[in-house]
């Protein structure tokens, strides 16, 4: 029974040792480059890989996070990405789609929202796209996808690493 304890502390010691080990090879395992971009509406999940996004009309546009200096980013505006993914966005937004919002999730959990009419170009002032180019190259560490919000003061949501933009009904069905 003791020899038997022993060999359980023994376990947990190298468990306990093993930890950091096991934590800094999830970080890793979490941004890989080859996991294809998941975007969710209405529970529908579209999984559009590096080939088929690269394929999509792409729109230049330079602009520079904190005071470097500014770079050439080339991407796919997000309207595209969740039209192709069944959000009609192609027409003006009406009734409960005006309180939907997009919530944008990255590798390490990183998350922002946007308003999914601010969108709409007939209603919002807010170009955003998913890039997949920073001066004529991939992302490396950042990607394989970032978000650029452009006319933002502050990068805050250029969210690295993306893996999942969902399409959320935020409409509520009780009344004031
Ligand atoms: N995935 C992910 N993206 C992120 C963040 C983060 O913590 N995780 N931080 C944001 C914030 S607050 C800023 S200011 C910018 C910083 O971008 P930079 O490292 O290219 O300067 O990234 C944004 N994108
Ligand atoms: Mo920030």
């Amino acid at each position: 029974m003791l020899s038997r304890f022993g060999t359980f502390r023994r376990c947990l010691l190298m468990c306990l040792v093993g930890l950091p080990v096991l934590s800094i090879h999830a970080a890793d395992v979490a941004v890989d480059p080859t996991s294809n971009l998941q975007i969710r509406v209405a529970g529908k999940v579209t999984s559009l890989s590096a080939s088929v996004l690269a394929g999509m009309p792409h729109v230049d546009v330079t602009a520079a996070a904190h005071d470097e200096a500014p770079s050439a980013w080339r991407g796919v505006p997000l309207t595209d990405l969740l039209v192709r993914a069944g959000v009609a966005l192609d027409k003006p937004l009406r009734g409960r789609d005006l309180a939907s919002f997009v919530r944008v999730t990255a590798a390490d959990r990183y998350q922002v929202v946007f308003a999914l009419s601010d969108l709409d170009p007939t209603l919002g002032h807010n170009q955003v796209l998913l890039v997949d180019q920073r001066n004529g190259k991939p992302l490396d560490k950042d990607g394989p996808y970032r978000l650029l919000v452009p006319a933002d003061k502050r990068p805050a949501r250029w969210v690295r690493n993306v893996t999942v933009i969902e399409v959320v009904d935020g409409a509520t069905s009780t009344r004031p």
